[in-house]
Formats: structure tokens, sequence, C-alpha cells
């Protein structure tokens, strides 16, 4: 095989490469008025650095093919930094293993470029056999905590069970988001967590933490909902009693599940939550958004949650290697009061939603609660048209 094959591979391929990640993006109309969705994902596989999944020397890789594809980049945890924006995107290879990696952008919403290296993210004595969806805290204690899904086999599975796994709660800190140290992993009293976020503040001068406690790997059991609980330290972080506070809940949009997303923001009004939510259907789970806040010196007692789903799949975002899913565990506010919600849609794509914390505030304290049956919530949807009706009328007179 001749060099010159190598070459014009190698050319068609970085120039591709070049055009997704200089590609701009532009806001979208949005019909509902809440935030605007973009023409493109922010990041995907086509993202990653040539050299992260090519040997681009042509004497061992003649052909120009790829050795260590990535399967999709998904569920990035998001910080806002001296006026850059980094997301910890979790990078799946086509071997199922997730790692992660810092990608950066100057305005949030196009140009994120991955750092040269992925993380290299220490292990503690129990080896992690996949670690996935990084939440990425700025805690007032000074360092920047990055809780994760730490994901090993369960070994009390029957033998010939190769899918039973054990998920807990990971936690690595950092100054410089370069050099990551690794701390004992969460300790709590259920058989599994996933979804577990640090919040910024001390409460009652104890690390305060959002959880989601389960009976099993997928299923939640008799587990589910997002808990709450403290731990006086974080080497190692325990956390003795957790208590729900956002159930899941019938015939709603959390019915089967439901997690905690990024850290909350905080406003003049309170902690602004964004969660997931999961029910079942004929075609599966689906996983949609919603939002919710929370009083600001208690930041677990619940002031306002909107009914239904504030982001669901749509058009492309379908389609994935887990259909129907949108994700978060990323979201950022700027000091101009810009809010930029990361999230991923069917486990393989990241995007960017982009509003204010004021219009975040204004839906999540004046769309109504979820009535919960039908004939109440006609009732509520009655009393809309009624107010439009009498406004119309007085309009007119
Ligand atoms: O596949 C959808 C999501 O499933 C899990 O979320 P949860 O724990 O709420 O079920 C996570 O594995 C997440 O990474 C994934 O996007």
């Amino acid at each position: 095989m001749s060099n010159e094959y190598f070459e014009q591979r190698y050319e068609q391929v970085r120039a591709r490469h070049q055009t997704i990640i200089e590609r701009k993006n532009e806001p979208l109309f949005s019909e509902h008025g809440i935030y605007e969705r973009y023409t493109h994902p922010i990041l995907t596989n086509q993202h990653i650095p040539l050299s992260w999944r090519y040997d681009l020397n042509p004497d061992t890789n003649p052909y120009f093919m790829e050795r260590l594809g990535v399967n999709c980049v998904f569920n990035p945890g998001a910080l806002y930094l001296n006026g850059k924006f980094y997301l910890v995107a979790r990078i799946e290879g086509n071997d199922r293993k997730s790692f992660f990696a810092i990608a950066e952008s100057d305005n949030g919403v196009d140009g994120f470029t991955f750092w040269d290296y992925p993380i290299h993210l220490p292990e503690t004595d129990e080896p992690d056999v996949n670690v996935y969806d990084m939440r990425l805290v700025q805690h007032e204690d000074g360092y920047i905590y990055g809780l994760f899904c730490t994901e090993r086999k369960d070994l009390s599975a029957p033998p010939g069970d190769l899918s039973s796994a054990i998920a807990q709660c990971g936690i690595v800190r950092t100054l410089d988001l370069i050099s990551w140290e690794r701390l004992p992993d969460l300790q709590t009293r259920s058989a599994q967590q996933r979804n577990v976020v640090l919040h910024p503040k001390f409460i009652d001068g104890q690390y305060a933490f959002y959880t989601r406690p389960q009976d099993g790997f997928i299923d939640t059991g008799s587990g589910g909902g997002i808990g709450w609980g403290l731990s006086n330290s974080m080497q190692p972080a325990i956390i003795q009693e957790e208590q729900i506070i956002d159930e899941r809940a019938y015939h709603t949009i959390k019915e089967v599940k439901n997690g905690q997303g990024p850290a909350p923001i905080a406003t003049a009004e309170g902690w602004l939550h964004i969660a997931h939510g999961v029910r079942n259907t004929a075609a599966g789970l689906r996983y949609v958004l919603y939002a919710f806040l929370t009083e600001l010196e208690r930041p677990w007692i619940q002031t306002h949650c909107p009914g239904g789903h504030l982001l669901a799949p749509e058009g492309d975002e379908r389609i994935g290697d887990v259909s129907n899913v949108v994700f978060s565990n990323g979201m950022v506010a700027t000091e101009k009061g810009e809010l930029f919600l990361y999230y991923a849609s069917s486990d393989i794509r990241c995007h960017v939603a982009t509003t204010t914390v004021d219009k975040l505030l204004d839906y999540v304290k004046h769309t109504p609660a979820d009535a919960m049956r039908s004939y109440a919530c006609v009732q509520q949807r009655a009393d809309l048209i009624r107010g439009n009706m009498s406004y119309d009328e007085q309009r007119r007179k």
C-alpha cells in the first residue's frame, strides 16, 4: 500500500473533522418560549480528536484505519470558570467502556474542542469497571468536585449472569481540572446509587448531597426518588440518613424513576433544579427533563414544581443507542444571568439549550403543577381559557 493512499485518506478525514469542530451553532425558533435549542449537537463522536482514534503513522497504519473507535459522547458535566465553558463529557469507546474528557468553548454553544488527553481518573483499591455521568460542582470549600457513577460487576450474581452490576457514587476533586484526586466512594445505606450530586454550599456546616437510592441496577425497586443527605466529611463521605425530597408518582413523567440533573443554581428566589424523569412505554423507557425550585436556606424543600416535562426528545434526538432519552448533568449560569443547559440525546450526542435565569424562574413559578387526574387537568386548562376569554373581552371594550 502506497503512502499516497494513507495521505489521501488522512486529508479527507482531517478536513471532515475540521468542518465539524468549526461548525457554527444557531439558535432555533422556540415556539414554547422557555429556552432555545440549536441547529447542531455541540459534541459527538465526530468531534473526538483524530489522534485519539487513529494511528497517524503510515508505517504502522498504511490503510489509515481507526484503531480505537469512539461510539458516542454524551451526558456532560459543566463548569463556567473565568469566562470559559468547560464540559466533562462521557466518552464511550467502541468497547463500551466510558471515560471522561474535557472540552472547552468560549461561548458555550459552539467551538467545543477537546484537550489533548482524556482525564486519567485515579482508581480506588476496588477498580471501577465503568465510570460515567460526572456532575461538576464548585464547592464553597474551594475545590471543584466531580461526582460520577462507578460501576462494578455484582460478585453475588449467579454464575452466568454477566449483566448484574453495582452502581455507586465515585468522587474526585481538583483545583485546576488538570490534576484529579480520587476520594473514597460515597457510603450510604442503599444497595445502589446513581445520579448523586453535591450541593455547592455547606448546609449546617456539612456537605450536602442529592442522591438516588435504588434496590437494583436498573430497577429502583422500593427505592427511587431524589434523596437528600448530609456528611460531615468528604474523606470519606458517609450519609447515615437519606430522606426523599422528590418522589416518583403514578402516571407522571417520573413514574419509573427520576434523578437530580446538574447541581442546582442559586437564584434570588431559591435553588433552580433540573432533573430527569422516566416512564415506561410499549417502546421502552422514555427519559425527559423537568425543573423544580427549592428554598434558598433549606435546599431540600420544594417550593414550586411545574407539571410535565421541560424538555423531551425531539426529531433526531429521539434516535440513538438508547432511544427516546434526554439526560442532563450539566448546567451553567453566567454573571449576566444567561443559562446554558447541557443535555444529551438518546445516549449518543450532546446538545445545548439556552435561556435566562429569569425566564426559567418564571417558568417554574407560573407553570401549573401536575393536576394528577384527567378531570383536574381539564379544569386547569379551562381556567386558562376562561382567563384568556375575559382578558380578550376587556381588551375589546
Ligand atoms: O440510558 C439512559 C440513562 O440511564 C441511566 O440513568 P438512570 O440511572 O436514571 O436510569 C444512566 O446510565 C444514564 O447514563 C443514561 O443516560
